[in-house]
């Protein structure tokens, strides 16, 4: 479209005409778009055309644009979520009662007043905020990307911005804008940052409010929020940290509608290759499946899926909060969601004085030493060939031109120096541990049950050993 209207602007001659002339190819462009007609000419492929979805910059892209959209998202399988916001300064506590449930949810389920709820931001001034020290820890987790809360659903912006004056920038001491020191320094590190953005809800700026609203404050109608502080402050997410974000994260759907959603869908055009969830609303289904704080069954057919989950039982700071998972629990579900073709969004909540709470760092550290070992088994592969789960772990593979690779991850380490693959036909062409540097050949046999592997007496990792078996032909298996 561009290209067909820079050609007619130029002319010198007959404005008047050509300018008619672009309104005819605008608006016949935009009918053969509306009637889908575009994608009977581009003759491919293309996700299915509803009036609902036609605002989704999205809609007529090929499979094979989609594989290209999504390629960084699915190599990278682990990333870092990031809730931080004024929350982070009661952190769990108000008036001196401990607010059960999750610590960014403190102003809906204490019901705090919103000029109170106000009064947090300026007491939060971070100082020991590092951009670069967070970045660094990600990336030393080996996780590839980091999704931070730009805006949760307390309405506070931790961006600067036009739209809203209750922003970091303008209502905090702290004065800088996090995100400007987050997107150079992710740029700097070669991890990719996205934006979570609570676009439905905003219990400050007259958003919608799960269980309703509780102080006079909040009362605007929802499109008047929609048109002068989610669509702006969309823009300028979408404009002011380039070369990011590459994903969009939104949030609780509550009471969005196909006109209010299809206003937000259409900023993404801004940002050409954005990749965002499924949490928008208005009928639109996103690029990602999205189950919080749990592992499904199995993966998802025909579609993206990443588990957001927390380290302990909250996604904001909470200072009495302690219940941390084991670094075994946080690397067996990274690798059960690699398993299932899915990635892990793990989070971390930094408290109010800008810093990543100690024994989640830990557990980062500890999951990044098991990573720089075995991240080839984790790292752009695809879900385990498997029908069953494996009696001892899980397994994930690698189809390249050369050939297949399966990466056994073994969690209970065979007594009897045994590794049984159930129902795996194939001849082997090698197998050794990953942990060997010399990529010792290990022993493998094949008979009716399947392979059976002769690993050594002790496991090389506690919590999860990976042996390499790279099979010869296509995968077969009973
Ligand atoms: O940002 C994190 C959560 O705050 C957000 N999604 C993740 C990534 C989220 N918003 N809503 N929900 C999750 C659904 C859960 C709602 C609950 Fe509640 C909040 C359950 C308990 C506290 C609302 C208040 C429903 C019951 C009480």
């Amino acid at each position: 479209m561009k290209i067909l209207l820079a050609r007619l602007n130029p002319a010198p001659y007959f404005p008047e005409r050509i300018a008619r002339a672009t309104q005819i190819m605008k608006s016949s462009l935009l009918l053969s778009l509306v009637l889908g007609t575009y994608a009977t000419i581009a003759g491919a492929q293309t996700n299915s055309v509803t009036a609902s979805n036609s605002a989704d910059p999205y809609a007529h892209e090929t499979t094979a644009q989609r594989d290209a959209r999504m390629k960084w998202w699915r190599e990278a399988r682990f990333g870092m979520f990031i809730h931080w916001g004024v929350y982070s300064v009661p952190a769990g506590t108000y008036h001196g009662t401990n607010i059960p449930g999750i610590g960014e949810w403190i102003m809906n389920k204490g019901k705090i007043p919103v000029a109170e709820y106000r009064e947090y931001a300026k007491q939060f001034n971070p100082t020991n905020f590092n951009a670069d020290a967070w970045v660094r820890l990600a990336k030393q987790a080996g996780m590839k990307y980091i999704v931070i809360t730009s805006k949760h659903h307390d309405g506070f912006a931790m961006f600067d911005s036009r739209a809203s004056d209750w922003n970091i920038v303008q209502a905090s001491p702290f004065g800088r804008d996090p995100l400007k020191e987050l997107a150079a320094a992710c740029k700097k590190n070669g991890i990719k940052l996205g934006f979570y953005y609570s676009q439905a809800q905003d219990w400050n700026n007259g958003g919608a409010a799960s269980g309703g609203k509780w102080d006079k404050a909040q009362e605007r109608s929802m499109d008047d929020y929609i048109d002068k502080v989610a669509v702006p402050q969309v823009k300028e997410l979408l404009s002011h940290y380039r070369p990011f974000p590459a994903v969009l994260w939104w949030d609780t759907p509550r009471d969005m509608n196909p006109e209010r959603a299809g206003k937000l869908i259409a900023l993404l055009k801004m940002k050409p290759g954005i990749i965002h969830n499924n949490r928008l609303g208005g009928g639109f289904k996103g690029d990602t499946e999205t189950p919080e704080q749990h592992i499904p069954a199995t993966g998802y057919t025909n579609r993206d899926w990443e588990t957001c989950m927390t380290i302990n039982d909250t996604w904001g700071y909470k200072s009495y909060d302690t219940n941390f998972k084991s670094t075994e629990k946080l690397l067996r579900n990274l690798i059960d969601i690699a398993s299932k073709g899915g990635n892990y969004l793990l989070n971390v909540g930094p408290d109010a004085t800008g810093v990543i709470p100690e024994p989640e760092a830990q557990r980062l550290r500890e999951m990044g030493a098991w990573m720089q070992v075995n991240s080839e088994a984790i790292y752009d592969t695809t879900a385990s060939p498997f029908k069953q789960q494996l009696p001892w772990g899980r397994c994930t593979r690698k189809v390249t031109w050369r050939g297949t690779t399966l990466y056994l991850h073994v969690f209970d380490w065979p007594k009897d120096g045994k590794l049984v693959v159930p129902g795996l036909k194939n001849r082997v062409k090698s197998v050794w541990l990953l942990a060997d540097p010399h990529h010792r050949p290990l022993g493998a046999e094949s008979n009716a049950d399947g392979l059976t592997i002769t690993v050594p007496a002790t496991a090389p990792d506690a919590i999860s050993s990976t042996v390499v078996v790279k099979i010869k032909g296509a995968l077969e298996i009973q």
